[in-house]
């Protein structure tokens, strides 16, 4: 697999799928969710709204991810997955890793090869970008040692120099 960070704006990408830092309503938010919305249109929401009525009537939970159609954006799909909020109290790293392998789970079972992410939790969730990148970049690695072969691309896809910074770092040290 190769796994790359760009600094960019994740509604442009071309790839399989773009994830989606949701949060539980999955009715849509601010930051890169916002983004996603706008840049998608109404497709996306109607699709959503059919995915609480049906799978997750209680919200998505915090960790998880599923797939919807992408309305008018380029990538196929958009993965949404609910970050854990720092702000909130809620600072375990296995749920922000959760995050990452559900949504490469979910990725995976539609046939993306491709697949964008931005750095969830790291914006309005308050935490740190350092960790996510770290939590991010390990949790890839491990992902793609645990099913190699079945996705080829990931792509960090980051608002600043700062967060590029940061996953740049995460990514050039080996552990
Ligand atoms: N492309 C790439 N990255 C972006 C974009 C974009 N178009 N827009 C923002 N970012 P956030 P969270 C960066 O707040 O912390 C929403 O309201 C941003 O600079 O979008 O998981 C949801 O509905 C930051 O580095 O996600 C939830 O309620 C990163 O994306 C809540 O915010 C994530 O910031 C989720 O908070």
């Amino acid at each position: 697999m190769q796994i790359e960070a760009v600094q960019g704006d994740l509604t442009r990408e071309r790839v399989d799928a773009i994830v989606n830092a949701a949060n539980s309503t999955l009715l849509g938010g601010g930051g890169v969710d916002g983004a996603i919305h706008a840049a998608a249109g109404p497709a996306l929401l109607e699709e959503c709204r059919r995915v609480r009525k049906t799978t997750f009537r209680e919200g998505l939970p915090v960790g998880e991810a599923v797939a919807t159609s992408a309305g008018e954006l380029a990538a196929r799909w958009v993965v949404h997955t609910v970050g854990p909020s720092w702000n909130r109290g809620q600072r375990d790293e296995a749920q922000l890793a959760s995050c990452f392998t559900r949504s490469l789970d979910v990725a995976a079972e539609v046939g993306a090869r491709s697949v964008a992410f931005p750095a969830v939790s790291a914006g309005a969730y308050g935490w740190a970008m350092g960790t996510v990148a770290d939590v991010a970049v390990r949790t890839v690695r491990a992902w793609d040692a645990a099913r190699p072969g079945e996705v080829d691309l990931v792509r960090f896809v980051l608002f600043g120099a700062t967060a590029l910074a940061e996953f740049e770092r995460a990514l050039g040290e080996v552990d």
